[in-house]
């Protein structure tokens, strides 16, 4: 398998970058999720974003706890939920920067069905999903994409469920960016971050994390031996194709970048009467009185 960069890049930017915070995490020491935030912290800063201009969305989790520990706006919401919360926030103001950044049982168990319906919607918004392949918070269950036969916590004996795979479904519902990348290769990660952010509509990064903790089959050095950078010669509009690549997976090797790429109208672009967000409106609190009478 081609080698694929793990380099850290330290504290690079950290004194003085706006979306650094010390506040304490509560998150294991070695746990992918640092690499992640730090990965989005470097790209924001970068690319000269302000932390007034970005607002995380995330649901329940580990992963979802990462809006507690960047200096941005942060809607922590209710598990498998993000989703329509980002959307009402997209609504009401869509000068944000948005992100969703999730677990993998936040975003594909219990926020599958607002996971699939919004591939449909296309929200403009970047989705990370700090996928571990376990319900971490939890301590240690097995999640959608944990591996069939894996045992964990609670299935002592062996997951009985087929994992879902949420880049091919992502791909089979027409979502217009589909990536995959590795929380032990920040450099990657960062790039992927920046197309995604660069992409208008729905864009989704599948980012394999290691939980020391709770998932001693998928560590570091498994990912690490697995994964490698998917060629240039790949064509990521060319969705056959991608199809077939999202379906690698697991010793087979995980292919990472873009998968597939399609541009699409967003959201908002589809509901032409919202001319402009609905803060722009020029309502009071007190119209919904005259609104509720002509209704009822
Ligand atoms: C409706 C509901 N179901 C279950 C839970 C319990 N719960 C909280 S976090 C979590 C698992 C989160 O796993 P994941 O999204 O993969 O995040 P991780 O902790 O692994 O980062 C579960 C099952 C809950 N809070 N609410
Ligand atoms: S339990 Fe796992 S996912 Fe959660 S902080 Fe610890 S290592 Fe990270
Ligand atoms: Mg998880």
């Amino acid at each position: 398998m081609v080698n694929i960069n793990t380099t850290f890049e330290g504290e690079k930017n950290k004194s003085d970058n706006p979306f650094v915070t010390n506040n304490p995490t509560s998150w294991c020491p070695g746990c992918g999720n640092f690499s992640i935030l730090d990965s989005i912290n470097q790209t924001l800063h970068e690319l000269d974003y302000k932390p007034q201009d970005v607002l995380m969305v995330s649901g329940i989790g580990q992963a979802a706890k990462l809006p507690h520990y960047i200096r941005a706006h942060g809607l922590n919401t209710l598990h498998g939920r993000a989703i329509p919360a980002a959307m009402g926030a997209q609504a009401a103001n869509d000068t944000f920067k948005l992100f969703i950044t999730s677990g993998d049982g936040d975003t594909y168990g219990e926020g599958g069905n607002h996971f699939m319906h919004n591939i449909r919607r296309n929200l403009d918004l970047v989705h990370i999903v700090h996928d571990n392949q376990v319900y971490g918070l939890t301590k240690g269950q097995g999640s959608p994409t944990t591996a069939m036969g894996q045992k964990t916590r609670l299935q002592f004996d062996g997951m009985r469920h087929d994992p879902l795979n949420p880049v091919a479904l992502a791909i089979s519902l027409g979502c217009g960016f589909v990536a995959r990348s590795f929380s032990g290769d920040p450099k990657h990660l960062k790039e992927m971050i920046k197309a995604a952010m660069a992409y208008k509509g729905y864009a989704l990064i599948d980012v394999m994390q290691p939980c020391v903790t709770f998932n001693h089959v998928n560590t570091f050095k498994w990912y690490k031996d697995r994964a490698f950078y998917i060629p240039e010669t790949h064509d990521p509009t060319d969705k056959v194709r991608a199809f077939e690549l999202a379906q690698t997976f697991g010793d087979a090797g995980i292919p990472m970048g873009i998968l597939y790429r399609e541009e699409k109208s967003t959201f908002m672009q589809r509901i032409p009467h919202i001319d402009r967000p609905l803060i722009a409106y020029p309502r009071k609190p007190s119209d919904i009185d005259g609104l509720i009478d002509q209704m009822v």
